[in-house]
């Protein structure tokens, strides 16, 4: 009996101790400092006084309390008391408020709530982290004393491609108030009033929805950025300027208070250092600080990143020298998409004399369009905080599925030193389906296929199904054990697949992922087949080959079917799963099984999974990775976004494996009048043939090809620059269909 008794104790006390722990790992992002008041959970009150300096309130941090559903009332025992240091009801706390701007201190007891912020943006996260750690009617006693390590930090809705929509803005910017992130830049390329139209004001319709994004932004105490993208046809002139001046007005009469300037991917006229900073301090001077409530201008230059820098730096020194100094300039790192760390930081910072703002390329994919990213957020030194100005993630066009890495920069911005990418992870996990760990699991077991990127053209890729790459090696090998283990893993990827398709929990997710859950799902029903072809006995069950094998081949045939169906881009087509292990795996398997089976039976079943019978070879590095893929009878090579810096002797050749039949073909740098600079040869085997290129009209950026093409045999396509002068341009489009 007493052992019993004495047992129940333990078990409750340890279930008190995890619960406690959970209450404070539900706080994302990770706290700086946490200190327990004794070790009890307290019930949460069911109603509360809540104390505030008058006029605190009516402040978005107070407004931000009553998502806890608890009900305010005068009269009640228990006290909530919310200041900013300098307010009156907080003055007995001013020593413990952090000094860090947008830091809090928050005292839970079971008496009362203290909330004070250092400011009032302090004070709204500090609500943040009580709401968060609210859970299961539980509080747990404790004081938090908490302040972000870096100052900006956030989004920057700076990709190709779809913009998000007004409801997937609107759920971001939530999202970030939630996680502490006080920043989102929009800059959609793809939006017309941002780039192509950038002197055009929005239409009525179009203001109306910015300014509710604006509103919502405020109460969630996020600033918003609204960029303009002038540099593609900007002429240095007054008028240009002044255009300029009047469109940020019009956005400044929307709401707008904080404001950027893109000049990334353009060339020639716009892209002149001492003309970029002759511009931003004019609108500095006359602009920003005219207006006293606009926020400090950020400037995002052409060259951003520093495999573009060439040899001399002079754009660089010439912005750091020339730019006004509170103006921030972006950076990608190293190259377009790169982890950030201290050396890289160092460099960029000397070169324009300030602390770099990181505008970091991850998880965007639109290079990548083919892929989804949804694995951990991991590279990124934890050392660099002292170093940059702000941090700011520019994501997929896929909001919902965005939420896991922002989930992950979130706490990895305000908490560098202590960020875990693993844990982080899965607490973003848990955050898309907070109420259901059956839906955690799917999405888990689902996302560690969709983590690496597969060949792209800046070379950046991702760990992938770490779980499962010993047992792949073993797989490989033969090793019956691993085969099994992975088939386990192809049947839960089916299962997650399932569960994730039928999702009511959040359907925005489940919009975003639903290409690739299809996907998902055919590569788990290979998986399936090939692991049990690969396991089949010697000399057992020649009808159960057979029929293993033609399950694995209609499902090959389907996946190339479902990547090539529109589902997808148009630019970029094809839904790739699993491409960093599993599906490499699975076709080593087959071919594997396949060849064993032909030996001990003299049969000629085609062993081959996958025929990529096209390859790209270059001296432009910007070319060089660049994927080709065939799709029925077109072949195309994945557009870059970037400008693209041709040398003198720049070429490219596209080789393929069996002579082909051209039908036809046509490609897009661009820019009109451009078919000049190049020279197109064809490789039939014996001889190089060039052909002619040409425009149909003076305005048109297409290149088109001489009628003499339509026919010809080819096993090498040659494009170089004949122009004798180094040339920049856009690789938007290079396609060629085959007889
Ligand atoms: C663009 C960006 C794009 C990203 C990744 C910057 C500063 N600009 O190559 O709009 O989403 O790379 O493709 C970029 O990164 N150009």
């Amino acid at each position: 009996m007493m052992k019993k008794n004495i047992l129940a104790l333990a078990l409750a006390l340890t279930a008190g101790i995890v619960q406690m722990q959970a209450q404070i790992s539900l706080v994302n992002p990770t706290p700086q400092k946490v200190e327990a008041i004794g070790e009890s959970l307290m019930e949460q009150p069911t109603s509360w006084n809540v104390v505030t300096d008058k006029n605190r309130a009516r402040s978005y941090a107070v407004a931000a309390l009553a998502e806890s559903g608890i009900e305010v009332n005068q009269k009640a025992a228990y006290r909530i008391t919310l200041g900013v240091k300098g307010d009156k009801c907080v003055k007995k706390y001013a020593k413990r408020i952090p000094a860090q701007s947008e830091g809090y201190y928050l005292s839970i007891t079971d008496k009362e709530i203290v909330v004070a912020g250092i400011d009032e943006r302090g004070l709204y996260y500090g609500v943040q982290t009580l709401l968060a750690s609210m859970a299961e009617g539980k509080l747990q006693t404790c004081t938090v004393t908490d302040w972000p390590d870096v100052l900006f930090r956030g989004v920057v809705e700076g990709f190709y491609g779809t913009p998000w929509s007004q409801e997937a803005r609107l759920s971001q910017l939530d999202f970030y108030g939630k996680y502490k992130m006080n920043v989102y830049i929009y800059g959609p390329k793809d939006d017309p009033y941002h780039r192509d139209k950038w002197r055009v004001e929005y239409p009525e319709a179009e203001a109306r929805r910015l300014q509710v994004l604006l509103e919502r932004a405020k109460m969630r105490g996020v600033n918003f950025y609204w960029a303009i993208h002038p540099g593609v046809d900007i002429k240095w002139t007054n008028e240009d300027r002044d255009a300029l001046m009047a469109k940020l007005e019009k956005m400044y009469e929307l709401g707008v208070r904080s404001f950027a300037v893109f000049f990334d991917d353009i060339w020639g006229e716009g892209a002149k250092a001492d003309k970029q900073a002759e511009l931003l301090n004019y609108v500095d001077a006359n602009f920003v600080q005219k207006k006293h409530d606009v926020a400090p201008l950020v400037l995002c230059p052409t060259i951003y990143n520093r495999a573009w820098s060439g040899n001399g730096d002079s754009y660089l020194l010439t912005l750091g020298a020339n730019l006004n100094k509170g103006i921030e300039v972006m950076w990608t790192g190293n190259s377009v998409v790169h982890c950030i760390d201290k050396e890289s930081m160092e460099w960029i910072n000397q070169r324009i004399e300030r602390k770099g703002y990181i505008w970091w390329n991850y998880p965007v994919s639109d290079y990548v369009r083919d892929h989804i990213l949804l694995g951990p957020t991991y590279g990124n030194g934890l050392d660099i905080a002292p170093l940059l100005s702000g941090f700011v993630s520019n994501p997929m066009e896929h909001a919902e599925a965005s939420k896991i890495s922002l989930y992950s920069i979130a706490d990895y911005t305000w908490n560098m030193k202590n960020y875990d990418q693993a844990t982080s992870w899965e607490r973003a996990i848990r955050a898309m389906y907070p109420d259901s760990p059956e839906m955690q699991d799917a999405l888990r077991t689902f996302a560690t296929f969709n983590e690496d990127l597969g060949p792209n053209g800046h070379g950046f890729r991702r760990d992938e199904s770490r779980e499962l790459r010993g047992a792949a090696e073993q797989a490989i090998k033969g090793d019956k054990r691993a085969i099994m283990k992975l088939r386990r893993a192809c049947s839960a990827l089916r299962m997650a697949c399932n569960s994730l398709l039928t999702d009511k929990k959040n359907p925005a997710l489940r919009r975003e992922l639903y290409p690739w859950l299809l996907q998902g799902k055919q590569l788990a029903e290979y998986g399936e087949s090939v692991c049990m072809m690969a396991v089949l006995e010697k000399g057992k069950a020649k009808g159960h080959f057979q029929r293993l094998y033609s399950n694995a081949r209609s499902l090959q045939e389907q996946m190339y079917e479902l990547e090539n169906s529109n589902v997808r881009h148009a630019l970029q087509p094809g839904i790739k799963v699993g491409t960093g292990l599993l599906l490499p795996t699975l076709n080593k398997l087959f071919a594997n099984a396949v060849n064993q089976y032909n030996t001990e039976n003299g049969t000629s079943y085609d062993p081959v999974a996958e025929f990529q019978p096209f390859t790209l070879e270059s001296n432009v590095a910007q070319i060089k990775l660049l994927p080709v893929k065939a799709q029925g009878s077109d072949v195309n090579v994945t557009p870059a976004l970037e400008v693209i810096t041709w040398p003198v002797d720049g070429q490219f050749t596209i080789k393929s494996e069996r002579p082909v039949t051209l039908a036809g073909m046509d490609f897009d740098f661009g820019a009109p009048n451009t078919a000049q600079f190049f020279k197109l040869e064809v490789f039939d085997g014996t001889n190089w043939r060039e052909v002619s290129l040409l425009h149909y009209n003076e305005t048109e950026t297409t290149i088109h090809t001489g009628n003499e093409l339509g026919g010809m045999k080819a096993q090498a396509i040659r494009i170089s620059n004949k122009s004798g002068k180094e040339q920049k341009l856009y690789f938007k489009r290079f396609k060629f269909v085959k007889q």
